[in-house]
């Protein structure tokens, strides 16, 4: 068994968690915050089969789409020193970000 970790935008998430769960996959929701951004983005625990692993990932690749931002990076002043203001940059954020990892035991207890 293997415990899918995917971030993805709030904007895929209610997608998302719908197609996984009419596919029969068992799904948590977490509400998270990415570190670099500082933005809302979802987590979502996916525990599954072996052999159901590739067609819950195939679903995930079908929903999340990948989406430009804007962040704020706080560069120096020259010559102030100490002194920050933001620069507006362009990211790109997702689709997903994926972690699998082996699931030694799954109890209900
Ligand atoms: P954030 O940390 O808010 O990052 C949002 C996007 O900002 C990232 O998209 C990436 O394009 C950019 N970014 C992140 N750190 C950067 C940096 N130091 N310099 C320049 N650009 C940077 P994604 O890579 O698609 O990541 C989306 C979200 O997935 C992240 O949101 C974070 O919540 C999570 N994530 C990504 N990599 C991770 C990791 N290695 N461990 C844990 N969470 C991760």
């Amino acid at each position: 068994m293997k415990l899918i970790i995917a971030i993805v935008q709030d904007e895929d998430a209610s997608r998302l968690v719908s197609d996984l769960m009419t596919a029969n996959f068992g799904v948590t929701k977490l509400a998270t915050t990415g570190g670099f951004l500082r933005a809302g983005n979802t987590t979502l625990l996916v525990g599954v089969e072996d052999d159901r692993f590739q067609a819950a990932m195939d679903i995930i690749e079908t929903v999340c789409k990948s989406r430009k931002q804007i962040a704020a990076s706080p560069v120096s002043m020259v010559g102030v020193p100490g002194a920050y203001t933001p620069y507006p940059i362009e990211v790109v954020v997702g689709g997903a970000t994926i972690f699998v990892l082996t699931v030694d035991q799954f109890l209900k207890l």
